[in-house]
């Protein structure tokens, strides 16, 4: 097994106490036995069949900011908060698949598309939410920085909740009018949608449990105005992979063309058939592909989605897309190089370990 592997598999192994820890509970109230059998399947085929970075890197991030290899019991609570934001996740996700109508994720069928379960995927999603608390209640109660922790979660929960609704809003089913959309309403949805819980939360529920004291206000800011950009470029790879990666290889089929997505790709698109820019075509040119992304984004008949896409192809956003990613790792990387490293302080590796694990991802 590579060292990879293995410390995946270490991750995973807390997955299983976790479940039971919360399935115990669940039976113990005395439900019966249908539920508890609906709520193991519930975890079981939403929370763990996923790549892990968010629940990992709280784990890799207290290694780096501690200096050393964790203890057994430092190690589970680690992944025990680790895993409350895989948890988080589960519960975004099976809501997000409900709202942006997908069919699969993870290589398997959305959850409420399981004909026996539909619309208690709603009820399901909040339970999966709830399961959070309940870890941090048993694991974390003790701890001075428990409320900070209670509060982190929360706070990140509506940063989320805040950037959903922004992304749905911006994607009316009805009335597609590409207008409305630009590269800075975008970052607002991502900042909001995908960075705050994707990156910042794991780097400041490991420094809380690393012991940096909250009121070390400017610590956390410093961490935030990296992770932050990063989330930033990761949700550019997720609309860019939207559009060009293989079901396959994603695990999930996209559906941001059809509903009608504020996404980086379209936004690009956008961009390029303006009057300033893609220099390469004419004005003629120009007109003729934004009438066809006009006609053919966010429609659900035959045929039009392979026709944005025809476009994107022309326009070349393959090309803008590496140009980009290059520009925003190079811009990271210095941010990152500014970090002076104090005792009890910020580590430049907790952002490389980051960046590294997501730089030309392809799912
Ligand atoms: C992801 O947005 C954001 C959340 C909070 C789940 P998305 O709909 O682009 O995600 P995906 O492509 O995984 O459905
Ligand atoms: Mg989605
Ligand atoms: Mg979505
Ligand atoms: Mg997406």
């Amino acid at each position: 097994m590579t060292d990879k592997a293995a410390r995946r598999a270490k991750f995973e192994g807390v997955y299983e106490v976790i479940r039971d820890e919360l399935i115990g509970h669940f039976a113990g109230e005395g439900m019966p036995e249908e539920a508890v059998e609906w709520y193991r399947n519930n975890l079981n085929y939403n929370v763990p069949g996923g790549k892990l970075n968010r629940g990992m890197s709280v784990v890799d991030t207290v290694e780096i900011l501690k200096g050393r290899a964790l203890d057994e019991d430092e190690y589970f609570k680690a992944a025990v908060l680790g895993w409350c934001i895989e948890l988080l996740q589960a519960y975004f996700l099976v809501a997000d698949d409900i709202m942006d109508s997908s069919i699969t994720r993870r290589a398997q069928p959305c959850w409420y598309r399981l004909p026996s379960v539909g619309t208690v995927a709603i009820n399901d999603s909040f339970m999966l939410e709830a399961a959070i608390y309940r870890l941090l209640k048993t694991h974390f109660r003790g701890q001075a920085y428990y409320a900070d922790l209670l509060d982190l979660f929360h706070e990140t929960t509506y940063q989320t909740e805040m950037g959903q609704l922004v992304d749905l809003i911006t994607a009316p089913e009805d009335k597609v009018d590409l207008s409305k959309f630009s590269l800075a309403r975008h970052h607002t949805i991502v900042i909001y949608k995908t960075a705050y819980y994707s990156f910042y939360l794991p780097v400041a529920c490991a420094m809380l449990f690393s012991n940096i004291p909250s009121s070390d206000e400017h610590i956390y800011a410093h961490a935030k105005s990296i992770l932050l950009p990063l989330g930033e470029y990761f949700q550019i790879q997720d609309d860019f992979l939207d559009y060009s990666a293989t079901p396959e290889v994603l695990g999930k089929i996209g559906t941001d063309i059809v509903d009608n997505k504020c996404s980086w790709v379209v936004n690009t698109a956008l961009l390029l058939t303006s009057e300033g820019g893609g220099k390469e075509y004419s004005a003629e040119e120009k007109r003729e592909m934004r009438k066809v992304l006009d006609e053919n984004y966010g429609r659900k008949e035959a045929g039009t989605e392979a026709k944005v896409k025809e476009v994107y192809e022309r326009l070349g956003i393959r090309q803008t897309y590496e140009a980009y990613e290059e520009k925003v790792v190079h811009a990271i990387k210095a941010k990152i190089a500014e970090i002076v490293e104090i005792e009890g302080g910020l580590k430049r590796e907790v952002f490389e370990s980051f960046l590294g694990k997501i730089y030309r991802r392809s799912k």
